[in-house]
């Protein structure tokens, strides 16, 4: 049995190092991808048995990916892999280029990821049954990076996501709005329509402060401008809104951070569960080595705590230190262990923000 499965794409990251993408001459050369990024940090970081369900081009390129995946121990027995046809036609594996910020210089990600395998995967394409009914899964994890990618890949959510369900497994999503590809989708309000199809099937919403309102269209900023990012009143009164509107949310977990400079946040999160608030200790002027994959941090922090039977408290403790452990090292994956998580948790500033 598994204790978490992921649906998404899994790119291959490419990370000019301190240099700039223009002037790189060679790249270190990750995996990631939003949803398999929470798999990859269960089992490397926290010991989970994962596996993920993304698709990939049967060349080198496609068993590099797979390598990486499985160097991360994650199971790849559940890829779809399709044929390669010589150039690319069939799907291809997505690139996405990152760079780092420097001092007022941000962050800057390049996409190369069109006409990917994962975005021509189809509805029947993978076992559903086998993996939820036959094999098992305790948790089911997957976002709307995946739902931007192609018009089917609605129907392949929905596809798994009715089957997850049946099987009884815990559903996260997180939002992870991506204004680029959602251009090619039809833009926000599809963005937002799309999400809210699926919301039905969601046990545990995550997202950071764009996506609540980008993504699902509910506001979170509220009418003050003068309010911090950190401050949390809004995203309570927001929260509130997301589990009136899908009462089947039983946790809305966001991070909230506030950038300074390129490489320093303000960092810290909140969780709703049963009616209370749960907000972690916040990180002020966190360092940060490369932010991709903060948020995916904070979701399997809080997943593998949730698995783990912790209260609600802890759990936003273990993501918000987990998620903020991630950005201090390269790529888009944990590198971190459990022992540094727990390191970074001091249980005697948990607030409980009623
Ligand atoms: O959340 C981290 C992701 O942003 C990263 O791994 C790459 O999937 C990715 C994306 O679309 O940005």
């Amino acid at each position: 049995r598994w204790d978490c499965v992921s649906l998404g794409e899994v790119m291959l990251r490419l990370d000019p190092g301190w240099t700039r993408i223009r002037a790189a001459r060679s790249f270190d050369v990750w995996e990631g991808g939003g949803e398999y990024n929470v798999a990859r940090a269960l089992a490397s970081c926290f010991g989970l048995r994962t596996a993920a369900v993304t698709a990939l081009v049967e060349n080198e390129v496609g068993r590099l990916v797979q390598g990486l995946m499985q160097a991360g121990g994650v199971d790849t027995r559940h890829v779809h892999w399709t044929p390669y046809d010589g150039f690319g036609g069939n799907g291809r594996v997505g690139l996405n280029f990152t760079e780092k910020g420097y001092g007022i210089r941000p962050a800057r990600s390049v996409y190369d990821r069109g006409h990917t395998a994962i975005a021509e995967m189809r509805p029947g394409d993978i076992d559903w049954a086998q993996l939820f009914h036959e094999e098992g899964v305790r948790w089911f994890h997957t976002g709307g990076i995946y739902a931007a990618l192609a018009p089917q890949s609605i129907d392949v959510l929905l596809e798994a996501l009715q089957v997850a369900k049946a099987s009884g497994a815990l559903v996260s999503y997180d939002l992870n709005y991506r204004r680029g590809l959602w251009a090619a989708q039809g833009g926000q309000e599809r963005a937002i329509e799309v999400n809210r199809a699926l919301a039905p099937y969601v046990d545990v919403m995550l997202g950071n402060e764009e996506d609540f309102t980008a993504a699902l269209g509910f506001e979170v900023k509220g009418t003050d401008p003068d309010l911090a990012e950190l401050d949390p009143t809004n995203f309570k009164r927001m929260i509130g809104e997301v589990v009136g509107a899908f009462p089947n949310v039983q946790v809305v977990g966001t991070t909230l951070r506030h950038a300074t400079t390129a490489n320093r946040n303000d960092w810290g999160a909140i969780a709703y569960a049963q009616g209370a608030f749960h907000q972690a200790t916040t990180r002020e002027g966190l360092e940060i080595y490369d932010r991709v994959g903060g948020g995916d941090g904070f979701a399997s922090g809080l997943i593998y705590a949730l698995l783990a039977g912790k209260p609600m408290p802890t759990a936003v403790e273990y993501g918000a230190a987990h998620g903020a452990l991630t950005m201090t090292t390269p790529g888009d994956t944990s590198m971190v262990s459990l022992d540094e998580v727990e390191a970074a948790i001091d249980a005697r500033t948990v607030r409980v923000v009623r």
